[in-house]
């Protein structure tokens, strides 16, 4: 695009200057176009960016370390230990190769034909973008003896590189402070975002050692405070890669075979890596990554992955007789349940295609991947005898239990094939028909539903009390989940079916009535449990829900600080420290302070005011940042042991302790 006409013009250094600033200012101008939104998610964006770059250094096979450092002001600088991005001038353009590299969008691969390319974040926009959203950037060359430097201010250069001084290292560090004109909601970095991504490239990238350390003092910006140690830090390095991601997701379920099936291939040149293990749970958790990025919407390399899956198990079976007793057709998902597998692939021209752009669509993965799967699970069935007889039970247990839960699924989709009159009876629908104005509060007990039944507006907002805790999913089987009166009524009110043309178990969200789904419960310890209930539920039987971003979380206020006639809500300690003072000018005699222990007790018209009028309350959406890890920590916290739960708790106690 822009970067062409520049090259177009050549010889005029002034002109090509002005083509670049437009391409920045592009990025300016629109920049959920390149980093996909200006929320927390683009704001995380700019350091996987810059850090993809580094990974691609290390895939080259010239890089082993890249240190991430939170600074005390928010700013990221990443050091890698590769082998500098070139600063000597490049002819055409008349400039230094690290100008080019920071200030031409897409002009990350322009220098390296030896190494293809095969990390890149989301977008793949490489660190000009970040420039052009960041107020500073410093880059700081370490190559051939000498350490460069040049610094840039919202993406334009504030000098040409210059030499600092003689240097015996080698490498990029970059750092770079995100433009709050851009970054309007927040600019602050989230700790446990940054280690999870960081944790998760350390195990698709095997081999290169990825450290993370938060500089920032406890008190201040992090939103999760583990203070008296000192600066947090971590280290992430895998030496098996996804042999040891697998059994770090798995961690806390029983598993069924001894060690997990591992495959590694580049038969077809398509670098291929795959683990997989079966466990005695119910749900199906795959995650698959084209190019170190999760692709949640799936593709071919996730295709081609059941297929061989399904073919060779059972071939397998079917060869040894294990089906011959079974009275009834086994489904493809029945050889799924209960496994934990993640798929990885490098491709060196992605076509990704889906709503979210995480869809692959090379038709050539598939084959590979399937007959890479055939091959090794073959091998691995004829050589673990006693493992391949657990997983076909399992299989055949998926099988029998489907056939039992058949019903109570059809209990759904017949339900809600009547609406209308079909709806809950405890359901306080709204009259408006159009699901992008409508919104439903799935509310803790009957009392509190009744004070949100009138203090709402009947005409877009729905009510639903549920009754107490909700079923824990994570530990029941299909067939009890759908047998469960709260979980049909939740399916039902929602208008939401299961089973499409192509898939029989698939999410059927078409005729969804509502696009705002609030959790509202109390801000106690057992409202948090019924919430995170109904979350689980949601991730597990509904996740496209959360995806699409129709899932919220109602904040009700935490204190009501009172004095004569004058009333301020407060939603956290601090302002319940500043409204004190604010409202008692100095003297607290006459203020009160009322500390809201659920949502009961409040009237309709202040439930209204604080926690359902769009117009002051505050939701939280609710998204899904690391499928991965998100995966991991239901299973760990409603699953069936304890020690890691108890353990996961604690470090995290700033939120188990709102009661105390
Ligand atoms: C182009 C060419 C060469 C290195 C790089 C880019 C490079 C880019 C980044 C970005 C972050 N860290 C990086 N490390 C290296 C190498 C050219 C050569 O030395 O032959």
């Amino acid at each position: 695009m822009k970067e062409n006409e520049a090259n177009l013009n050549s010889g005029q250094y002034s002109a090509e200057n002005i083509q670049v600033l437009e391409g920045l200012e592009a990025v300016r101008k629109r920049p959920s176009m390149y980093i996909g939104d200006v929320g927390s998610r683009g704001l995380h964006h700019l350091v996987y960016e810059v850090v993809d770059n580094s990974i691609d250094e290390a895939l080259a096979g010239y890089c082993n370390n890249i240190d991430v450092i939170i600074n005390e002001d928010n700013s990221i600088t990443v050091v890698d230990d590769g082998r500098g991005i070139p600063v000597d001038i490049h002819e055409k353009e008349g400039r230094s190769a690290l100008e080019v590299v920071l200030t031409v969008l897409h002009a990350g691969g322009k220098f390296s034909k030896d190494s293809y390319k095969v990390s890149g974040g989301l977008h793949g926009v490489g660190v000009s973008c970040v420039n052009a959203l960041s107020v500073r950037v410093i880059a700081e060359i370490h190559r051939d003896g000498m350490m460069y430097r040049q610094e840039y201010e919202r993406g334009t250069p504030l000098y040409p590189v210059k030499e600092v001084g003689p240097s015996d290292k080698r490498g990029t560090i970059i750092t770079f402070k995100p433009d709050h004109e851009i970054f309007t909601l927040s600019t602050v970095y989230n700790y446990e975002i940054l280690s999870a991504r960081l944790r998760e490239l350390a195990y698709l990238n095997k081999g290169v050692k990825l450290s993370l350390k938060d500089l920032r003092s406890a008190s201040e910006n992090q939103e999760s405070e583990e203070s008296v140690s000192g600066p947090k830090s971590e280290l992430f390095y895998s030496e098996a890669g996804l042999l040891d991601f697998v059994q770090y997701l798995d961690g806390t379920r029983e598993k069924l075979t001894d060690k997990p099936i591992y495959l590694e291939s580049d038969k077809t040149g398509i670098p291929i890596e795959i683990a997989m293990q079966y466990n005695s749970g119910f749900s199906e958790n795959i995650h698959s990554y084209v190019n170190n990025i999760n692709t949640i919407e799936g593709g071919t390399h996730l295709s081609g992955f059941r297929r061989g899956l399904t073919t060779t198990l059972k071939n397998y079976a079917d060869k040894n007789g294990m089906l011959s007793k079974l009275k009834f057709e086994i489904d493809a998902a029945d050889f799924r349940e209960g496994l934990t597998a993640i798929i990885s692939v490098k491709v060196a021209e992605p076509q990704f295609e889906g709503q979210t752009k995480t869809k692959l669509g090379n038709s050539e993965v598939m084959a590979a991947v399937s007959q890479a799967v055939s091959i090794a699970l073959d091998n691995y069935l004829e050589e673990n005898p006693k493992d391949a007889k657990n997983i076909i039970d399992k299989v055949i247990l998926a099988a029998t239990a489907r056939h039992a839960a058949r019903k109570a699924r059809e209990l759904v989709q017949r339900k809600t094939v009547m609406s209308g009159s079909g709806l809950p009876g405890k359901l306080a629908d709204c009259s408006d028909r159009d699901p992008e104005k409508c919104e439903i509060f799935l509310v803790e007990g009957d009392s509190a539903g009744g004070t949100a039944k009138t203090g709402r507006d009947r005409a877009f907002q729905a009510i639903l009390p549920l009754r107490g805790k909700i079923l824990n999913v994570e530990k029941a089987m299909e067939h009890k989940v759908f047998e469960s009166e709260e979980i049909r009524n939740i399916f039902t009110a929602l208008g939401v079916t299961i089973g499409t043309e192509e898939d029989s178990k698939a999410l059927n969200l078409t005729k969804l009535r509502y696009h705002k789904v609030v959790i509202m419960t109390d801000a106690d310890v057992d409202g948090s449990h019924i919430a995170t209930l109904i979350l689980t539920f949601f991730f597990r039987h509904m996740q496209d829900l959360i995806k699409n971003g129709y899932v919220y979380i109602a904040t009700p206020p935490l204190y009501l600080v009172k004095k004569g006639k004058q009333e301020t809500y407060c939603w956290t300690d601090e302002e319940r420290i500043k409204a004190v003072e604010e409202i008692g000018k100095g003297r607290e005699s006459g203020v009160h302070v009322q500390r809201y222990k659920g949502l009961g007790e409040m009237n309709a018209i202040q439930l209204w005011d604080t926690t359902m009028n769009p117009e002051t309350r505050i939701l939280r959406q609710v998204t899904i940042e690391n499928a991965a890890e998100a995966d991991r920590i239901f299973s760990m916290l409603m699953g069936d042991e304890v020690p890691p739960r108890r353990e996961f708790i604690e470090t995290h106690a700033k939120y188990a302790n709102i009661d105390a």
